[in-house]
């Protein structure tokens, strides 16, 4: 093919992304946090627990901490209203499990992580982890962190050429802005990461089979009390949708 002809094949699917509903995406999980976890009381603070996935009838994404990390009942605007929402701890570790599911693995298919976060200066880390399934050291990985208070996306699989990565990542810090959306798409060779409504960044060379046996883990890598990227900040619809 041409540089002129990859050209336009490049627009024509820049153009697509940006138009038409051609991506019939289905929801794999939704935590939206809005139950208390089973067998627990209002307003916590939770050290287990489960939110029921209501994307997936049957799963949950269920507290896993590290002392003294809890979690904590927020809420967050929504509408007129208020919606409820999680907080992660100022110390200690905390994080939302959910078990390892075939329709939590992308493969090869087009994909969507999203979530909704507020994280003020005070509680900006240089590791903050919000959604991943697998660790930097894994085969295959998506990810979606905050570090340093910056939307950030990376996968990790096997491409056309053996092992692959692609790390995307805001230029600005969201810290002290309210709730933020911030979402990491794939769509065909192209991975976008959106913050607000504006997508950020973006890059091609996004076509890799990511598919692995790991938890998917929120707020951190996992419970454990060292290197554990702790996100402090507080969450609110964690998605993840495939096709
Ligand atoms: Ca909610």
């Amino acid at each position: 093919m041409s540089a002129l002809a990859l050209g336009v094949t490049a627009l024509a699917s820049a153009v697509l992304v940006d138009t038409a509903p051609a991506y019939a995406a289905t929801e794999e999980l939704r935590l939206d946090f809005d139950a208390t976890p089973t067998g627990q009381i209002e307003p916590g603070p939770w050290t287990t627990g489960c939110f029921a996935d209501v994307a997936t009838p049957g799963d949950s994404g269920c507290i896993a901490v590290g002392a003294p990390g809890a979690i904590s009942r927020t809420t967050r605007p929504s509408g007129g209203g208020a919606s409820p929402a999680i907080a992660f701890p100022a110390s200690g570790s905390a994080v939302v499990q959910v078990p390892d599911a075939a329709n939590l693995n992308p493969g090869s298919q087009d994909f969507t992580i999203s979530t909704l976060v507020k994280v003020s200066a005070g509680q900006v880390t240089s590791g903050a982890n919000l959604m991943q399934k697998g660790v930097f050291a894994d085969p295959a990985q998506w990810k979606l962190q905050l570090d340093d208070g910056k939307p950030g996306c990376r996968i990790a699989g096997t491409g056309p050429s053996g092992a692959a990565s692609l790390l995307i990542t805001a230029d600005a810090s969201i810290a002290d802005q309210g709730w933020k959306f911030v979402q990491c798409k794939r769509r065909g060779d192209v991975l976008s990461l959106i913050v607000g409504s504006e997508t950020v960044a973006s890059s091609t060379g996004a076509t890799m089979t990511i598919t692995n046996t790991a938890k998917v883990n929120i707020g951190a890598k996992g419970p454990g009390l060292s290197n554990n990227d702790q996100f402090r900040g507080a969450m609110d619809n964690a998605l993840v949708s495939i096709g």
